[in-house]
Formats: structure tokens, C-alpha cells, sequence
């Protein structure tokens, strides 16, 4: 406990001090320090954490980290904050869906909570694991800095082994959700700014040594006969690892060199696809852990104009999605994910755009449970700092995170790394090193981006598409670009020599009493557009796939007309997830469509 002298001194330098961030900014939660959790046995951690709105950084400052649990009469300095004390938030949850006054706040939250552990072994290491907390997490435990993570909604781990007693912890978390340039996404975007620990947090146990990565896919050489495994340890070196997936008879080791191990299997799987979602069960060990997985085996890969699935050209059925509950923000659960797949399963689709971000992972789950395939995506949207290296490293962490997380998953077909961004030469090399860095980190799905049209000229026409598998293509004929031919003059004036998957197009429709009748805003126009873009969408060959704009309606703070109230509208259903708008009926009947004429093929 401070002195009140010392603490007076410390007080005068917390309101002098303009640094008091820099120390606490390691971003030394990373891709490098996450933990496979496949299978492994946790302690859930959600619940309710103490918590307080912060504005002015005053808790960095003042170090309230520092504070020690008292009760107020044996306090003997003043105090601005007390962690252990006072309001309470749900983990997980946005704050902005909490209280009417946190809905626009936007700064550092100060989440704590105890953490009692009735022994603490000492061959055992502990982890802890957020599932997503925006933007950036600051980590303490028994008033110690741990370290901090930036993106939104990437998971990440830090180890609490050292710092870990036997008997009551505090566990603290200073969350800070401010826009600001640098930042991956950036201040301007077209979705609401929810802060907050709103994925599930978790302290997972190991032995010393532990699996720390775990890879396996099917070899994608078209003789779908063999697997390949790769396996990253964290600890004293104990190989080699065994894989064991029951169902193909396979039980074989894995050597392991300097914490790392890679080993071709031979097994024919039947393959994973939309229509026979295929999992199998697979088991690895190492030393004295254990971790599973469900892993399904396919093979995507473009040739020309076409995306190949198993070696069969396909068209991709999409509808795009945001994270967004009208209730719970960015919260989501697996009844929120399921009536999600339900409704796309209605419309036909057999792909989903999850935008613009990490969607929690249990989509991923689900869609290879359930036979979808994905886009994924990082936030790398409209006019970020492409010129600032550490704005670089963000993306690039972010990018590397979702892969790790998710490279095991049938499902995710593509890897988008932007949405929209202006075309100079800091964001051709930005985004041609993310692009690289997916294909270096994971050879066996495509690349994507949004990409830029010539509106002069009406062509696609971007340089990135050079250096991506899947040219993706937001247009907007028949709402933001008025005159609806000119999306057959591009058709006519590209000539692209991949695959087009057009990525977003759409219109805002309002329903309901408040709703126009006609014109802008109203459903019959909304259907309307969807009607033409159908119409022309059909004549061009190279569209290999595409993601209407949008599932649900979805809260965002830019849209403030009368009609919008807060909300983009161009949901095929509305924020209910349960009002279909007409344009939903007239792209379900296009897509039941495409899928009799696939299956007549
Ligand atoms: C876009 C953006 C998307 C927006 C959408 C719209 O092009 O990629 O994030 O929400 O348009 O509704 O304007």
C-alpha cells in the first residue's frame, strides 16, 4: 500500500505524466504466445468481473493495478477507483449493450475478478486465454503487468505460471476500444465500435511440456491420399508426438527436433464437402499431452476462372454476415450461430462471407459440422495507415492468429486480408505481404481481398489481384452507383484471369410502419435491385461465387437518416433475425435455381 506521502507524489506524476501508456504497450501477446486448446480441459472464467468506465486513463495513471483488497475504513489514502469494489459486468459482453450511458463510450474499462486456486503444481503450467477482447487488453495478476494484446476479435494467451499462487488471485484487465489511426481496423468503419472481453475467457492447465501448435490438412496434389501433420511444442524438448485418428486406422509418430515436428500420413478420407460434411477424430500426444480435434479433409484450389472443390468446379452461394445482435453486440452463442446457419441453409447458400473480422471460432465449428464453406477475413478496411510498420505488424499478427486458430477447419476455404482500400503503392505492398503471408503460413487455401473497380473506365482493375487467388468485387449498381448497366459494361470490359466472386452488392430496405413505401429505403426497391443484379449476374461467366450484402440488419453509428436510425439496412432479414424482406424470397429462388441446374450438370 502507498504511502499517503508517496502517494501524493505519485498522484502529482500520474496527472503529469503523458507516457503512462508506453510501458504497459508491449503487444507481447501475440500469435507467437497462443496455445492450442483443442480438447484440453478448462476453467471458465466468465462470469461477472468487477468493472468500471474509465475515460481518462486515470487507473493506468494512478496504477490501480497496485491497489490491495481493503475494506474502506482501513484505507488511509483517498482513492478514485476501488477494483475490488462496486459495479460488475458479464464476461462475455459488450459494454455498450450494458447501460444506456456506456453505449458510445469509447476508451480503457477496467475489468477484476478473483482467480482461487486451491494448489498450484509445480510441474504443471497455466494459461490463460481470451477469446476476444476489443481492442487492445492490457493483463495483470496480483498487480503485476503480464502484457497486452492488440485486435478485436483475434484470440489470444498469456502465461500465468510465475505469477500464479496457490490460494486467492486477482486477475485484472484494462480494456480500451478508442478508434484511433493506426489501428487495424481504423477510425472510420461501416460497423458499431463494441468494446469489451466479449469472447469466452478460460484458464487452460499443461504439463511442462506442451503441444503449443497443431496443424493437419489433406496434400493438395489431386491424389487425395495423403495428410500432412505439423506439430509446434512450448517446454523442454519430449518427442516424439503420436497422431491418432481411429476412423482411418492411422497411429503414427511424429519426430520432434527443436520443438517442432512435420510428417506426411498416407489415408484416403472421404472428403468433407457442403453436401457430405466428413469429420474425422484426431488425437495427439506428446509427452504427457493430449490434445483432439475434428478435422475434415478437402481440397480447394483455382484453376483459371474456376474454383475447384474436390477437383469439381463449384459456385460459391453466398450471403455475407457481421457479427451483430441487437441484444448482445458482438456477443454470440452457438443458438445465435445455428439460426445463422439455418437461415442461410433457407437461402440455399453453401458459403458464407464471415466480415470483417475474426467471427468466434464456434462458426468455423459449426460450418464444418454443418457443410458451409467460409471466407475469413481480418479487418484490413478502408483507408488504414498503410504506411506505418507497426500498423503492418497488427495486421499481420491479426492475419497469422486467424489462421492458427482456424487452419484446421474444412470449412474456410479463403483467407480475405482487406475490404476497399485505396490504391497507392503502401497499400499494394501492404497488402501483397499479408497475401504472401497467408499463402507462406497455409499453401493449401486461397487468397482474397475486396477489390478496386476503374469506375471511369468500368473495369476491375487492381494490382493486387496479382497477387491474390480470388479477385472479390463489392459493387453496389442499383444503390451507391446508380446506373445498373454499368455492371454488365464491366462484365464486358474485364477480363480477368481468376476467379470474380462479388463480394457484397445490395440495397437498404426498411420494413415496418416507419419504412418507405417506395423509393430509396423501401423493400420494393430493395427487391428490385436484388431482381437486376440477379438478371445480370447470371450472363457473366467468370462470377464464380457470391456474398450479397447482408444477412441481418446491423447496428452501426455512421447511418443516422430517419429511415436508418442507427442501423444498415441491408439485410435480407431484419435486426430481429426473424423478419424476412422480399429480396430474401427472390435470392433464395435463384439459388434453388443454381443448385438444380449444378445437380442436372
Ligand atoms: C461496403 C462495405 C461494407 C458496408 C457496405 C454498405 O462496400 O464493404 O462494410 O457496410 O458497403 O452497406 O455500404
Amino acid at each position: 500500500m502507498l504511502e499517503r506521502s508517496d502517494m501524493a507524489d505519485n498522484a502529482l506524476q500520474a496527472l503529469h505524466d503523458e507516457e503512462y501508456d508506453l510501458p504497459f504497450n508491449k503487444q507481447n501477446l501475440n500469435a507467437d504466445t497462443l496455445l492450442f486448446t483443442g480438447g484440453r480441459a478448462s476453467r471458465s472464467l466468465d462470469g461477472d468481473w468487477h468493472f468500471c468506465v474509465d475515460l481518462l486513463d486515470t487507473g493506468l495513471r494512478q496504477k490501480w493495478f497496485a491497489m490491495q483488497p481493503a475494506s474502506p475504513e482501513d484505507r488511509t489514502e483517498p482513492w478514485d477507483y476501488d477494483p475490488y469494489d462496486g459495479d460488475t459486468a458479464p464476461v462475455p459482453s459488450n459494454w455498450a449493450m450494458l447501460k444506456e450511458k456506456w453505449y458510445f463510450f469509447e476508451g480503457s474499462a477496467w475489468y477484476t475478478r478473483p482467480l482461487d486456486m486451491s494448489r498450484v503444481e509445480p510441474d504443471k503450467r497455466y494459461f490463460l486465454r481470451i477469446g476476444a477482447a476489443a481492442y487492445d487488453c492490457k493483463l495483470f495478476l496480483n498487480g503485476e503487468f503480464l502484457g497486452n494484446h492488440y485486435g478485436a476479435s483475434t484470440p489470444f494467451c498469456v502465461e500465468l505460471t510465475n505469477q500464479l499462487r496457490a490460494g486467492r488471485n486477482w486477475l485484472m484487465a484494462c480494456v480500451n476500444n478508442t478508434r484511433t489511426r493506426d489501428r487495424v481496423p481504423m477510425r472510420n468503419t461501416d460497423w458499431f465500435n463494441y468494446g469489451g472481453i466479449y469472447r469466452e475467457v478460460a484458464l487452460f492447465e499443461t504439463p511442462r511440456t506442451a503441444i503449443q501448435r497443431f496443424a493437419l490438412h489433406l496434400v493438395p496434389d489431386g491424389t487425395y491420399s495423403k495428410l500432412r501433420v505439423e506439430i509446434e511444442s512450448t517446454g523442454p524438448d519430449a518427442g516424439p508426438a503420436q497422431i491418432d485418428i481411429p476412423e482411418l486406422g492411422v497411429s503414427q509418430q511424429v519426430p520432434i527436433t527443436d520443438c517442432k515436428g512435420s510428417s506426411l500420413i498416407d489415408a484416403r478420407p472421404d472428403l468433407w464437402s457442403p453436401e457430405v460434411p466428413k469429420l474425422y477424430d484426431v488425437r495427439v500426444t506428446l509427452g504427457a499431452d493430449t490434445v483432439t480435434d475434428r478435422v475434415g479433409f478437402r481440397q480447394i484450389e483455382r484453376r483459371g476462372t474456376d474454383i475447384l472443390l474436390n477437383g469439381a468446379p463449384i459456385f460459391l452461394r453466398g450471403i455475407s454476415v457481421h457479427e451483430d445482435d441487437a441484444a448482445l453486440g458482438k456477443v454470440t452463442n452457438d443458438a445465435d450461430l445455428r439460426r445463422r446457419f439455418a437461415h442461410a441453409q433457407e437461402l440455399g447458400c453453401n458459403f458464407l462471407r464471415l466480415a470483417h473480422y475474426p467471427h468466434h471460432e464456434r462458426a468455423a465449428e459449426l460450418a464444418d459440422e454443418l457443410g458451409f464453406l467460409l471466407w475469413e477475413e481480418i479487418p484490413v478496411y478502408w483507408a488504414i495507415d498503410f504506411t506505418n510498420p507497426s500498423t503492418y505488424r497488427d495486421a499481420e499478427n491479426q492475419l497469422r492468429e486467424l489462421i492458427l486458430r482456424d487452419r484446421n477447419r474444412a470449412s474456410v476455404i479463403i483467407w480475405s486480408v482487406g475490404n476497399e482500400n485505396p490504391d497507392t503503392d503502401a497499400r499494394l505492398d501492404f497488402m501483397r505481404r499479408l497475401a504472401h503471408t497467408a499463402k507462406d503460413l497455409d499453401p493449401t487455401r486461397l487468397t482474397s481481398a475486396a477489390c478496386l473497380v476503374n469506375h471511369s473506365l468500368n473495369r476491375i482493375e487492381d494490382r493486387l489481384a496479382d497477387h491474390i487467388d480470388v479477385i472479390g468485387l463489392n459493387e453496389y449498381y442499383g444503390w451507391y452507383e446508380e446506373d445498373f448497366d454499368d455492371l454488365a459494361r464491366i462484365g464486358a470490359n474485364s477480363a480477368p484471369g481468376k476467379p470474380v466472386v462479388i463480394s457484397e452488392t445490395g440495397a437498404d430496405g426498411v420494413i415496418g410502419p416507419k419504412g418507405p413505401k417506395t423509393g430509396l429505403f423501401s423493400e420494393d426497391y430493395m427487391a428490385e435491385v436484388y431482381r437486376r443484379q440477379i438478371k445480370t449476374l447470371r450472363e457473366l461467366d467468370y462470377i464464380k461465387g457470391m456474398s450479397p450484402w447482408i444477412l441481418y440488419d446491423f447496428r452501426v453509428e455512421r447511418r443516422q437518416n430517419k429511415f436508418q436510425n442507427g442501423y444498415n439496412h441491408k439485410g435480407l432479414i431484419a435486426a430481429d433475425k426473424a423478419t424476412k424482406k422480399e429480396a430474401f424470397h427472390i435470392l433464395a429462388d435463384f439459388y434453388s435455381q443454381l443448385a438444380q441446374t449444378e445437380a442436372t450438370l
